[in-house]
């Protein structure tokens, strides 16, 4: 039987890359059969890696909870909570801290360019963030992990991490992590530069469509979206695996990201689409994703206002689920704290 997790940092308003490269596969994994247990974390211990208002975090953490639920995960059937109710997470990353080596964290991409230039200033939490996530995973060893194309990486070292642990205590203890990186929108990219990844910390608001946006501002922001002066390639962009080559990517990016996001959000192969605007203007497809996009984002986001309206219903799932991941990562916690020879 499989165990899911994943985590979405209560950092801002939620956008499209968050729904279409996460959040949406979560709920599509809801109908799996073979799943013992899936938790939904709102990883705010990630998020204080770099400042966060104490206000803002408590509201953003409620907002994610509601943006879990109107995506469509049931708390019925998955737990959902946020991670610093649950102790588990900070004491198994210190013991996971003393299995990662240096040489590891200091290859991680993320780290680089989200601390810039300025890594001395940068918090040692950050620098540290890939090994919290690895004991995020592994405190309920969990084996499947859905996530968008940018946590790869993260995920690679993970699996590290928990392979070293059973070599080291000559164990078989953490199960193999397994990254779920699945959809036609893996990697969403921003609207104003199809190089750069759709954030929630980009300055620009027209980078990216979030889950609460309303119908004008999404027309206006993908009418913005940045285009190339040709029309929309045809099926020569597609190569064996059902992919955009290699070269379309690299000299048209923004015409690729509209097109796979139009597949993410419309389930569609990137086949179906490239043959749908094949030597069409950019306006055409404009127009069909805005369509896209209003009738199938806005109606998550008017949930999404509704549920936040009702801080109590959100509160009482958060600590119903903290309870279940208490209990849950206590047990692996003690086995593992006897494996180590603390008890
Ligand atoms: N652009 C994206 N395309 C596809 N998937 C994405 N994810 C994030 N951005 C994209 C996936 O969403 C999940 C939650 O991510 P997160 O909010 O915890 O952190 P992040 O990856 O750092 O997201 P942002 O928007 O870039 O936030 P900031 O700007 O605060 O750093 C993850 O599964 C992630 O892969």
């Amino acid at each position: 039987m499989d165990r899911i997790f994943s985590g979405v940092q209560p950092t801002g308003n939620l956008h499209i890359g968050n729904y279409l490269g996460a959040i949406q596969n979560f709920v599509k994994i809801q109908k799996r059969e073979n799943i013992s247990k899936a938790y939904y974390c709102v990883v705010d211990l990630h998020a204080i890696t770099v400042w966060q208002n104490p206000l803002q975090l408590k509201k953003e953490t409620l907002e994610t909870a509601a943006s879990f639920i109107a995506a469509g995960i049931d708390p019925k059937k998955s737990i959902i909570f946020n991670q610093s109710r649950v102790s588990s997470h900070a004491e198994l990353a210190w013991i996971l801290n003393c299995v990662c080596r240096i040489g590891w964290l200091n290859r991680m991409t993320q780290f680089k360019e989200k601390a810039g230039k300025n890594k001395e200033k940068a918090s040692v939490g950050l620098y540290a963030y890939p090994v919290l996530m690895a004991s995020d995973i592994l405190s309920y060893k969990s084996n499947l992990v859905p996530v968008g194309d940018d946590q790869k990486q993260h995920l690679e070292l993970a699996r590290d991490i928990a392979n070293k642990f059973n070599h080291d205590y000559e164990v078989n203890f953490f199960p193999e992590i397994e990254p779920l990186i699945f959809g036609s929108a893996t990697r969403v990219m921003s609207l104003r530069n199809g190089k750069n990844k759709m954030s929630k910390s980009d300055e620009s608001e027209f980078s990216r469509i979030n889950l609460l946006d309303d119908k004008d501002t999404i027309k206006n922001k993908i009418k913005k979206a940045k285009t190339d002066s040709e029309t929309i390639m045809g099926l020569e962009a597609i190569d064996s695996s059902g992919e955009f080559n290699s070269n379309i990517s690299i000299q048209r990016p923004e015409a690729v990201n509209l097109l796979n996001i139009f597949c993410g959000v419309e389930n569609l192969s990137k086949k179906e689409a490239v043959k749908t605007f094949s030597g069409k203007n950019f306006s055409d497809l404009k127009d069909a994703l805005t369509d896209s996009l209003i009738s199938k984002i806005t109606p998550i986001g008017m949930e999404i206002k509704k549920m936040i309206s009702d801080k109590k219903y959100l509160e009482s799932i958060l600590l119903e689920g903290a309870e279940i991941a208490e209990e849950d990562s206590k047990k692996n916690l003690l086995e593992i704290k006897n494996i180590i020879g603390f008890n």
